[in-house]
Order: structure tokens, then C-alpha cells, then sequence
């Protein structure tokens, strides 16, 4: 029976995906309940479907395990035991404590730590004022994307790339370390479109997974060994004349070294390094260069290395290599963010940032086990939000050694009581993306969108921003834009000059939910310029090739790519989607692997690497490439054998550029259980 009271709303997704889908919400509001997600007919991305998870979200908002009132700690740290109490006496102690640590130890022990649970640029970003106006320690927020974003920058200048929407028209597409068909789903109609237009799609990846099997080949690499790669298939291409002249001496500087480079890169010696037989090396660079309007959709995944930063460049030269940027649907697309040219010069405090010196103190997050069991001046005060460091940092040993700590105070403010919140001292219920306004960017397509908010707060949750108000206000701080409410923040971005964001107000976003950035319809970048010091797309200094490397000792490469069912761990405590995902984490061993380490099939075995061990079931199978094993998801530790999470193997390695995570990386070895 259709109840009277339901209503829909437009809303955009928050979560880290490029997606940032327009979704239809159906409330109750007598209930004050969501009752159902749908994708938005409207949004020319989204194209009226959500995805497997997303269609979850209401179990989500009304999940058990989602804290409702501020819960302070009353067992031991770790132990997860917590009473419930008021704001205000919450919010008094928190910030008694701080201007405690303040004083007797300075602000440089108090860090933020966070990340992109929530996109929202008020509730993602806009938090950081507190901690910049008391003159915390600031993180390196570098999980993620900052290799990607380095080797761009380097290449390119610009955070642009090929109009996703566009991809229709190309005619050769790579999907290189990418899973598309996992992380970014909202691709595949347009990929289907293209292939009907009589595209061929080629996958890169060093395991079968579902865009493989979507695609119309599979290469097969070697984890870390892309840079080869993309020399091999460079030389071929010159070597046929296939190379745009015109192109490379008009847009970009640096490709006689390039060129140096790439000629010591045979194809019999790519086939040593990444596996790819020497044929398919030269037949993939001719296919490109052929096909004029070639697409390289890539991703973070082949990034996570040692050498990922030079590996992405190598591999994003090739359509300059081919002047593909000049074919409508040709060029590559890492990541749309550069198109979003908001005024920042408010957000989260960057004014206050910028007029400090010295300058502060930086934590790296990726070093975050580091950082809390060996940094001096030791971090005194920790507030995490739109994150789980308990799980998706590397090093949980440290990360958690660290968490335990008697001397740390630790406030997290979160939507589900993750393991995370485990060790907090105080729990903060937090406000879900229906529950505040925000304006949302994207990094997989050109909307910007905004969300009014649908429904009030379940229980007794707040924004982020709210809580940092409070106890700004605590603290006695006059910063104003700490006080700033959502419109006022989005007003203040959206008040720029940039063309592209020419007659996009607040009023207008209003009305209409999300708005397409003015970039023209036929949009090719780097066709006339790019935003580098030499205003050309830069060659030099010509990638390096940086291996990922097994050891002796652990002679298998771990990859932990996501699952198809969570973002990240958001999801992991959805029952009905952690049985989608298989009900546990399963290592993929190759059969040959498994046969030299004695493994079966089925069997649990232990995987240990030179931080830690944690135990897991295999599954034999021929997807990983020899040599490597795979792991899908950042599940909850709870989901696991030995209630280990996956980055208790993980290390804190960096990446050569951006300082990046290398959670694909990982040198392990198998021992069979007794
Ligand atoms: N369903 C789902 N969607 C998600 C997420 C999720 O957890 N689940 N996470 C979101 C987030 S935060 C992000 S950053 C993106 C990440 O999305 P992706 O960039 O797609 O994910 P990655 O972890 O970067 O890995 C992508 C692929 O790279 C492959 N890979 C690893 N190493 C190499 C290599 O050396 N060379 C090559 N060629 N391939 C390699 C992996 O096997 C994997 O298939 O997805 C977002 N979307
Ligand atoms: N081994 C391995 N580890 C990985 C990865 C991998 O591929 N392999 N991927 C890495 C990548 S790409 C990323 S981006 C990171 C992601 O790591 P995280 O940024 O920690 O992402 P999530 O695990 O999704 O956790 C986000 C948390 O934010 C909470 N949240 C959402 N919205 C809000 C809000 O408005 N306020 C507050 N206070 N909380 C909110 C959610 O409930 C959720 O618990 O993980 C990294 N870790
Ligand atoms: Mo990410």
C-alpha cells in the first residue's frame, strides 16, 4: 500500500566514486525514513540506475550499528564500550581537554584525520578551518590520489580529460588499471555505445576481473611494469611513422628524450619485464596510433607502486604521442577535478593556511601507523572523520598500536561505529548527505550539483561542521568563515571569474540539482594549450621505469583492489551486501602459485609479508597473472578469519612523485595452515 506521506527527492551521491550520481530519494516523512534509492533518468551520467551499493544506502541510514547520541568511553581503550551522554557535556569536555593539550603541549599534537567519505565540500573540506585556526598539524592527504594528481600535473598541468560522455566517439579504447565496471559503473553505457560505433576495448590489468570480461581483450601485465609497457608500444608506433608530427612539435617539448627512452624498450624485452608478449606490444601501439580517436580511461590502480607516478605519465603520453587529443572521444581521463574551478580561497581555511609561518607541521596519512607510535612531538589529539584509519591505512599494527595509546585522545566523529570508533574516546554521531545541504564537484564527469538537506538527523547526529562550530566557539575563536553555514560556503566558491562557471549561481543550482560546467560541448583538451610552466605538454624528463619488485623472502605480489559491493569500507557492515561480495575476503592464488606454496583450493592459509600476517581462504584460480595474488575490498576486519583487516600486510611505502600509497605493491609469501 502506497502511503500518502511518501516523497522524492533529487539528491547527489557523496561517496569517493567518479560518479558523484543524481540519485531519487524516497522519504517517508512521518517516519522520518529513506525508503528507497534510484538512479536519476535526468542525470546524462547516471542515466536512471544507482549502483549495487547504492541501492543499499537505506539499510545504511537506518543501520543498527549507526551511533544515534554522542557516546563517551567507559572501557578500556579498544575495547568499545561507551555510554551515552549530551552534546554539551560532550562538546565542554572535548574542548576543556584540547585547550589543555594546547597549552601544555602546543597545537602541532593536535591532528585532523580525514578523508572523502563524504565529497561534500562543507562537510569534506570545510572542517579543516578549526584546525588551521588553532594551528594544528596538517595531513598530507595522500591515500589516494596524489601520485595520479602529480604525475597529471606534470604531464599536462590541468586536471582535465576527454569528456566522458564523449567516449561514445572513440574509436580504440584502453582500460588501463582501472576496474571500471566496479569503481566507476556509470562508465559502462558508454563504453557499450562506443563498441556499438565499432570501438574495440582492450583491459590492462594485471588479474581477470569483471571489465575484463566485459572488454573485448585482457592484457595480462605484471603489477608496477606499466611504464615498460607504454615505452614498448611508443617505439612501435614510431618506428611505423604513426607518431603526429604536427602535433608533437606544436603541443608538447621533451620527445627527442622520450623517444631516447622509449628506444631501449624492444618489444622482446617489454615481453621480459610485464609478461605481454612482444606481438601484442607492437599490435596494441599500431591499434592505437591507427585508430586516430583512441581513449585511455585509467585510474589510480596502476599508480599504487613504487614507480606509479612515472608509470601513469608514461602511459598518459601516448595520445600526445598520437595527437589522439584532437579526435573527438580520443585522449585520456584520469580525473575531471581541474574543470571545477571554485574559489577555494575560504574553503576549510585555506587563507589561514596560507598566512602561516612558519609553516606547520605536515603529517603524511599514508604514514599514519608512523606517525602515531613515533613522531616527536607525539600526536596528543586526534579527530578523525569521513575516514576509518583503523582499516584502510597501511601498517594497522602501528595504526592500531598507536589508536591504544593512553596518552592519545582520540574523537571520531563517524555514521557507523566502524573499528575505528573502537578506540575513541568519544563517539560523534554524524549527519548523512540527506540530512545536511552541500555542494558537490565530481572527478568523473563535468556537473556540479547540489543537496538541500531532505530529512532532519537521525537521533541526535550533526554535520561536522556543526561540531567544529561548537567547539570553536568553545575555544573562544572569532575566525567567521568557521561559522559559515553551507550557503554561505557554496556562494563564496561559486563567486569566480572562470568562464566555466560563468552564470552557475546557487539560486540556479538550486532549481535545477546539478548543472553541467560551461566547457563546450565538443570539449578536446590540450589541443591548444596546457597549464604547464612550458604552456606544452610535457615529454620530459622522460618517465622512469621503477619496478615493482618481489623479494626472497616474499615472492608474491599483494594487490588489494576494491570490491564490487563497498566503497572502500563504507558498506563493509551491510549484510546483505557483504554477501554479495562473497560473505568473506578470498586471496586469488594462480594455480601454479598455489601449487609451489602447497595451497588448495579452499583451503585457509596464512599470508604473511614483513609487517605482519593475517589469515585468509584461497580460491585457486587462473585470473591473477603468475606471480601475483588479489585480494578485492577493504573489508570490516570483522569480516575475516582472524578478524585482521588486509592493511595489517601493507606498508608505508611512497610513491617516486606525490608521496602516495603503494597498496598494490606488496611483496608476500603463502604458508599453508597446519
Ligand atoms: N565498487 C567500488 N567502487 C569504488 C571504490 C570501491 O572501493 N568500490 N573505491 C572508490 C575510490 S576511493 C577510488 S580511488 C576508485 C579506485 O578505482 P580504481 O582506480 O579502478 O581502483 P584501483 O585500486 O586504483 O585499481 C584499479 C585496477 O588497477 C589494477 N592494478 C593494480 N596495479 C596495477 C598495475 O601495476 N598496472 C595495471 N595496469 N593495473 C593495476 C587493479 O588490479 C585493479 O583492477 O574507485 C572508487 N569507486
Ligand atoms: N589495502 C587497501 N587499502 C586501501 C585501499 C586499497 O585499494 N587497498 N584504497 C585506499 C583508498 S583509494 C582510499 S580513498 C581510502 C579510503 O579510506 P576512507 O576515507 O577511510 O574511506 P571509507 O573506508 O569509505 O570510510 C569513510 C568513513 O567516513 C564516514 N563518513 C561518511 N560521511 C561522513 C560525514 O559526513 N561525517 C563523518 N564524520 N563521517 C562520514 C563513513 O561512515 C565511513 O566510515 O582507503 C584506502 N585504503
Ligand atoms: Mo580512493
Amino acid at each position: 500500500m502506497v502511503s500518502m506521506t511518501l516523497r522524492k527527492a533529487r539528491v547527489t551521491c557523496p561517496l569517493d566514486c567518479p560518479d558523484a550520481c543524481s540519485l531519487i530519494a524516497t522519504i517517508d516523512d512521518t517516519r522520518n525514513a529513506l525508503l528507497q534509492i534510484e538512479g536519476d533518468p535526468r542525470h546524462p551520467m547516471t542515466q536512471g540506475f544507482a549502483c549495487v551499493k547504492t541501492y543499499r544506502y537505506p539499510e545504511r541510514q537506518h543501520h543498527p550499528l549507526r551511533p544515534l547520541y554522542p557516546l563517551k568511553r567507559v572501557g578500556q581503550k579498544g575495547e568499545g564500550r561507551f555510554e551515552r551522554v549530551s552534546w554539551e557535556a560532550a562538546l565542554d569536555d572535548i574542548a576543556a581537554r584540547l585547550k589543555d593539550t594546547l597549552k601544555q603541549y602546543g597545537a602541532e599534537t593536535v591532528l585532523p584525520y580525514y578523508y572523502a567519505g563524504t565529497m561534500g565540500l562543507m562537510q569534506y573540506e570545510h572542517p579543516l578551518t578549526f584546525f588551521r585556526a588553532i594551528g594544528a598539524s596538517e595531513l598530507e592527504t595522500t591515500i589516494c590520489a596524489t601520485a595520479g594528481r602529480a604525475a597529471w600535473v606534470a604531464t599536462y598541468g590541468d586536471r582535465l580529460g576527454t569528456d566522458p560522455e564523449d567516449v561514445t566517439q572513440a574509436r580504440f579504447i584502453l582500460l588501463w588499471g582501472i576496474n571500471s565496471l566496479h569503481t566507476h559503473t556509470h562508465l559502462t553505457p558508454f563504453l557499450k555505445k562506443a563498441r556499438q560505433n565499432g570501438a574495440r576495448i582492450v583491459h590492462i590489468d594485471p588479474y581477470e576481473n569483471l571489465t575484463s570480461r566485459f572488454a573485448d581483450e585482457h592484457v595480462k601485465i605484471r603489477p608496477g611494469t606499466d611504464a615498460a609497457l607504454a615505452y614498448g608500444m611508443a617505439r612501435a608506433i614510431v618506428k611505423a611513422g604513426l607518431h603526429d608530427t604536427a602535433y608533437i612539435a606544436r603541443m608538447t617539448t621533451g620527445f627527442e628524450a622520450f623517444m631516447q627512452a622509449a628506444e631501449a624498450w624492444t618489444p622482446e624485452r617489454v615481453e621480459a619485464v610485464t609478461g605481454v608478449p612482444a606481438a601484442t606490444v607492437e599490435r596494441l601501439g599500431l591499434e592505437f596510433a591507427q585508430a586516430r580517436a583512441s581513449f585511455i580511461r585509467t585510474s589510480y590502480g596502476l599508480t599504487r607502486h613504487p614507480g606509479g607516478a612515472s608509470a601513469l605519465r608514461a602511459v598518459i603520453l601516448l595520445p600526445a604521442l598520437t595527437g589522439a587529443w584532437q579526435h573527438r572521444g580520443g585522449g585520456a581521463l584520469l580525473s575531471t577535478s581541474g574543470a571545477f574551478a571554485l574559489n577555494r580561497r575560504y574553503l576549510g581555511g585555506q587563507h589561514l593556511l596560507a598566512q602561516r609561518t612558519p609553516p606547520p607541521r605536515r603529517v603524511n596519512m599514508t604514514q599514519l601507523g608512523t606517525a602515531l607510535t613515533a613522531l616527536e612531538p607525539p600526536i596528543r589529539t586526534l579527530f578523525v572523520f569521513n575516514s576509518n584509519p583503523a582499516v584502510v591505512a597501511p601498517r594497522s599494527d602501528l595504526v592500531q598500536k598507536g589508536l591504544l595509546r593512553e596518552d592519545l585522545f582520540t574523537v571520531v566523529l563517524e555514521q557507523a561505529l566502524t573499528e575505528t570508533t573502537r578506540y575513541a574516546d568519544y563517539v560523534l554521531p554524524a549527519a548523512t548527505f540527506l540530512e545536511h545541504p552541500d555542494l558537490y564537484t565530481a572527478y568523473g564527469h563535468y556537473y556540479l550539483s547540489w543537496n538541500e538537506a531532505q530529512m532532519p538527523p537521525q537521533g541526535e547526529a550533526r554535520p561536522n561542521t556543526w561540531v567544529f562550530a561548537e567547539l570553536g566557539k568553545r575555544l573562544g575563536l572569532e575566525e567567521p568563515t568557521l561559522y559559515w553555514d553551507a550557503e554561505t560556503l557554496a556562494r563564496s566558491l561559486l563567486d569566480t571569474d572562470h568562464p566555466w562557471l560563468g552564470g552557475i549561481a546557487l539560486e540556479r543550482l538550486k532549481a535545477e540539482g546539478f548543472v553541467r560546467l560551461n566547457i563546450p560541448p565538443d570539449f578536446r583538451p590540450f589541443t591548444e594549450r596546457a597549464a604547464t610552466p612550458s604552456g606544452k605538454v610535457q615529454f620530459d624528463p622522460p618517465p622512469q621505469v621503477i619496478l615493482t619488485e618481489p623479494t626472497r623472502d616474499f615472492p608474491l605480489i599483494l594487490m588489494t583492489p576494491p570490491a564490487k559491493h563497498f566503497l572502500n569500507t563504507t558498506y563493509g557492515h551491510i549484510e546483505r551486501l557483504v554477501q554479495g561480495q562473497g560473505g568473506e575476503p578470498v586471496l586469488l592464488v594462480h594455480p601454479r602459485d598455489a601449487q609451489a606454496c602447497a595451497v588448495a583450493d579452499g583451503a585457509l592459509v596464512r599470508i604473511r609479508s614483513q609487517h605482519g600476517a593475517v589469515v585468509r581462504r584461497v580460491r585457486v584460480s587462473e585470473a591473477p597473472i603468475r606471480g601475483t595474488v588479489v585480494l578485492e575490498g577493504t573489508w570490516w576486519e570483522q569480516s575475516a578469519p582472524d578478524g585482521k583487516g588486509i592493511n595489517w600486510l601493507t606498508g608505508e611505502h611512497l610513491t617516486d612523485m606525490g608521496e602516495g600509497s603503494t597498496f598494490h605493491s606488496n611483496p608476500v609469501r603463502l604458508e599453508a595452515l597446519d
